[in-house]
């Protein structure tokens, strides 16, 4: 596929729609509200000129720290078509991950949920130079709503200095206009921030043509959507992985993707599959495992339409696969995608599933897997991944030295051990650094390291990665405990309380095991690999 050289992916993925013939169609569906295609486009274009009224020039970032909902869509396209670059960032994090993103990033404007606002105000507080903030309500949130509008439209003076602004009253007084952002297909259309193992999240730049080729060859590609599919996604639009899911596939195609802004329980997924019953629905391992060992679900239909299933962030094991299968009868292909490659590079495909492995390259994608010493490694052989593809992130911003490390002319290191046997499927068999990946989001084993560290009670700690039950990977710690302190699942459940406290919440150990000293190299060095045996 080719992207034409002026390019404005906003175009092709909300103008386009209403050009064609689509505007009457649904393009999302969510609690309390439907958008059509054409309603999408002009708040678009109202949510661009906005930008722009705001004062915020081409190439400056825009945070979204936004729950699931068509507003999201809006507000990511509307700041493209504006020339700005979109950073949506993870809802689940907290006030410390954000004070350091909104001062790497530069951000000059912040659009937050009403129910995100709390945890990212004391963010902004500190800032010497702070963004403008818009408020987003959820169409169905039910909280507190503590906003009294002053003179000037939508807007009001919460403090001294922050001046935040309502979405709803910002798109009423501005109106839609033509004006789109002369940019190219290689110009930096928005960021998505990825942790490491060690250090702050990187900012992951990804080019304007980059949605078109990930839709292209993913969403029509391996999936064959098509413009009477109806997406649900449970992964949230923030995960590179869900905003591929639930807006530039569907989008590409002019089909309907279903929304939901809340937390995705088992049961909320299984009512918003019942409720409107998608062709295509795409979850991450955990979830699936969770909804299969729901008992209050045991009779649960789903959606009597699914076609596929998708599954990426961790590795889907076997036994999940062939449960569903058993249970819905359509199959669960798993993929494997990366912030850095935008979405799934390595997948399964319809009629050609194999439970256990990660399937074969998308087209489109090349993969290589290559030995210590970087020539290719035999079939049946384990090796390093390599990727490459045009959806490659181009640098991570600001960090030269990691982004040297990573993306090696047109090659991507994913970082991934794989192994690939003789009929060409590929099968996952590890991380080459210390990374988790815990209900698919990174977690870094330093971070709970040092987190447990902070409370008195504990001299050092170490974390690896446990398979819980189903065989999924969650944090368990090892901890060393200050003179004078004895363990005792009193001591283990205030220190999880403690880690809760101070860290996301998916992130804390499930298992804390006290030892008196921790396995360590000649230069000091933990062994983790001796503590995962
Ligand atoms: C791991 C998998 C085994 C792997 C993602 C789909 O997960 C996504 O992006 P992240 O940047 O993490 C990337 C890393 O996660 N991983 C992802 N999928 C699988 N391991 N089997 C899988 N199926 O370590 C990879 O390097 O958070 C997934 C689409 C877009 C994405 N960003």
């Amino acid at each position: 596929m080719q992207v034409p050289r002026s390019y404005n992916a906003a175009v092709d993925f909300v103008d386009r729609h209403v050009a064609e013939g689509r505007g009457r169609k649904l393009a999302f569906v969510e609690e309390g509200r439907t958008t059509t295609y054409a309603e999408l486009a002009d708040r678009t274009s109202r949510v661009a000129a906005a930008i722009r009224g705001l004062g915020v020039e081409v190439e400056q970032r825009v945070m979204l720290c936004l729950h699931d909902t068509a507003d999201f869509v809006a507000i990511f396209f509307g700041a493209i078509r504006a020339g700005a670059v979109p950073v949506p960032v993870n809802t689940l994090l907290t006030t410390e991950d954000y004070a350091f993103m909104l001062e790497d990033s530069r951000a000059r404007l912040v659009f937050v949920s009403d129910a995100l606002l709390d945890k990212l105000q004391p963010a902004l507080a500190r800032m010497v130079k702070s963004p403008r903030v818009v408020i987003v309500k959820s169409p169905a949130f039910t909280g507190p709503r503590d906003l009294t509008l002053s003179s000037s439209p939508g807007e009001t003076r919460v403090s001294r200095t922050t001046l935040q602004l309502e979405f709803e009253a910002v798109v009423a007084a501005t109106k839609p206009s033509e004006e789109v952002a002369q940019t190219t297909s290689d110009d930096v259309a928005f960021w998505l921030y990825s942790s490491g193992s060690t250090g702050a999240p990187k900012g992951a730049m990804h080019l304007q043509s980059h949605l078109a080729h990930a839709a292209a060859l993913y969403g029509r590609g391996v999936l064959g959507m098509r413009e009477d599919d109806v997406v649900f996604s449970a992964a949230k639009l923030f995960f590179a992985y869900g905003l591929g899911n639930a807006m530039t596939f569907p989008l590409h195609v002019g089909a309907t993707s279903v929304l939901m802004a809340e937390r995705p329980t088992p049961a909320a997924v299984m009512r918003t599959l019942a409720k409107h019953e998608p062709t295509i629905f795409c979850g991450v391992p955990t979830l699936y495992a969770s909804m299969l060992a729901d008992r209050s679900l045991a009779d649960a239909k789903g959606s009597s339409k699914l076609r596929v299933s998708i599954s990426a962030g961790e590795a889907l094991p076997k036994h999940t696969g062939e449960s569903w299968r058993a249970r819905f009868g359509t199959d669960i292909l798993d993929g494997i995608g990366s912030t850095e490659m935008l979405h799934i590079f390595l997948s399964n495909r319809l009629g050609d599933v194999r439970y256990g492995t990660s399937g074969k390259p998308v087209p489109g994608y090349d993969v290589k897997i290559v030995d210590d010493s970087g020539e290719p490694a035999p079939d049946g052989e384990e090796g390093s991944l390599w990727v490459r593809g045009p959806t490659s992130s181009v640098a991570y911003w600001n960090q030269r030295e990691k982004s040297l490390a990573t993306f090696h002319g047109p090659w991507t290191r994913t970082g991934d051990r794989y192994v690939r046997d003789q009929d060409g499927y590929y099968t996952y068999a590890g991380r080459s650094d210390d990374m988790l990946k815990v209900g698919g989001i990174w977690v870094s084993p330093f971070e709970v390291e040092s987190a447990l560290s902070e409370h008195e009670a504990v001299l050092e700690a170490a974390v690896v990665g446990h398979p819980d039950g189903e065989g999924l990977v969650k944090p368990r710690a090892f901890v060393v405990l200050a003179e004078g302190q004895v363990g005792s699942e009193t001591v283990a459940l205030e220190l999880q309380a403690f880690v809760k406290s101070k860290l996301a919440m998916y992130k804390y150990p499930r298992w804390i095991e006290f030892v008196s000293e921790l396995p360590k190299t000649a230069t000091g060095k933990i062994q983790r690999y001796k503590l995962r045996e």
